[in-house]
């Protein structure tokens, strides 16, 4: 037993020196001093030594344990250094090397102009309205006074889903549904993408959008209406820029009136922008049709309302001098990555 035990230490230390890595220490480690190892078994042999041999021989055994424990337990420390070692020259960060450039995307010109937009009439105390784009005729022409056969329906050339669901052509609707179902006072503005049947050119296109304001309480007049597009004039072009109101007709307005501002390229001036005239223009507008009251659910004789709509690849083109409206929608880097 002896002998067995000085050849199991001489041949593990062995080993050991020659051991290259933690799994295989690991390996040899169970091997010997494991539940069904050489060591362990040796142990288990001490019950057939003569009682007077055993004070002796488990001194020894404790001994070889010892020594055994302490040279693995020595070895691994000395296969984990190395092997960290390893680890860091393999893991290390050459923080010289040129990093990886990220492409930084930008905001579309048509959601800078948005964004100003509802800025400026946030500012004045309006809320913001969504609503569908897939509407109802009722919402889209009936409550807006354009009845079926309305000789103003073919100004705005449809595409119908059937006889009652159209895409919308404007986003009225979303105003007509917000009177229907609250009482004034109303300030809301609707921005959204609206549907006409038009061809494609550099100033038309079947999508597009549109951003609509409405007012209703006692007492507006057509004062708060100037006043509410000179305040949003001055605060979208600066204080030089004046409005002009042109009379016109809306089928949901009365009066109506065609809003220009001062070409803000000229000064007012005349230009090739302005077509000579110094006023560009950019917004429709008038008092809301009583009539439009009525039929949302609206007293016309305790409450007035406003409303102005324009669109917005109008106000872009002529903010950003784009000559063709098909730039906004095409998605070139090029033409985009002007508006950083
Ligand atoms: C309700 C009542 C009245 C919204 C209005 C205009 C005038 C207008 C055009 C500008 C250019 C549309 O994008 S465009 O083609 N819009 O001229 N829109 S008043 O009037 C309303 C809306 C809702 C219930």
């Amino acid at each position: 037993m002896r002998e067995q035990l000085e050849n199991i230490l001489s041949r593990v230390q062995a080993e050991l020196s020659a051991i290259q890595d933690t799994g295989a220490l690991e390996q040899l480690r169970v091997k010997v001093m494991g539940k069904k190892g050489e060591f362990t078994a040796i142990l288990r042999g001490m019950g057939q030594i003569p009682a007077d041999q055993r004070p002796a021989m488990g001194q020894m055994v404790n001994e070889v344990r010892n020594k055994l424990e302490s040279a693995i337990e020595e070895a691994r420390i000395r296969l984990g250094l190395i092997e960290k070692e390893a680890r860091l020259k393999q893991e290390a960060i050459d923080v010289t090397l040129p990093g990886t450039s990220r492409c930084r995307g930008s905001l579309h010109p048509m959601s800078i102009v948005l964004d100003d937009l509802l800025d400026i009439f946030t500012g004045m105390g309006f809320e913001v309205v969504e609503g569908p784009e897939v509407e109802y005729d009722h919402y889209n022409f009936e409550l807006l006074n354009l009845p079926k056969h309305h000789p103003a329906r073919d100004a705005q050339d449809t595409f119908y889903i059937d006889d009652n669901i159209v895409l919308r052509t404007h986003t009225s609707p979303v105003q007509a549904r917000i009177m229907t179902t609250r009482k004034p006072p109303i300030r809301i503005v609707c921005p959204g993408r609206v549907y006409r049947a038009d061809e494609v050119d550099a100033t038309h296109s079947p999508v597009f959008h549109q951003i609509e304001g409405l007012v209703i309480d006692e007492d507006i007049s057509i004062g708060d209406l100037k006043g509410t597009l000179d305040t949003f004039a001055h605060r979208l072009y600066g204080p030089g820029v004046t409005t002009r109101f042109r009379p016109s007709f809306f089928p949901f307005t009365e009066p109506s009136a065609e809003v220009d501002l001062t070409c803000a390229n000229c000064d007012g001036a005349g230009c090739k922008m302005c077509k000579g005239t110094g006023w560009i223009e950019v917004l429709g507008s008038g008092m809301v049709n009583p009539k439009v009251l009525e039929m949302c659910g609206i007293d016309s004789k305790k409450y007035t309302g406003f409303a102005f709509g324009m669109g917005i690849e109008r106000l872009a083109i002529l903010r950003y001098n784009i000559p063709d409206m098909r730039y906004l929608y095409e998605n070139d880097l090029r033409f985009l990555k002007q508006f950083r």
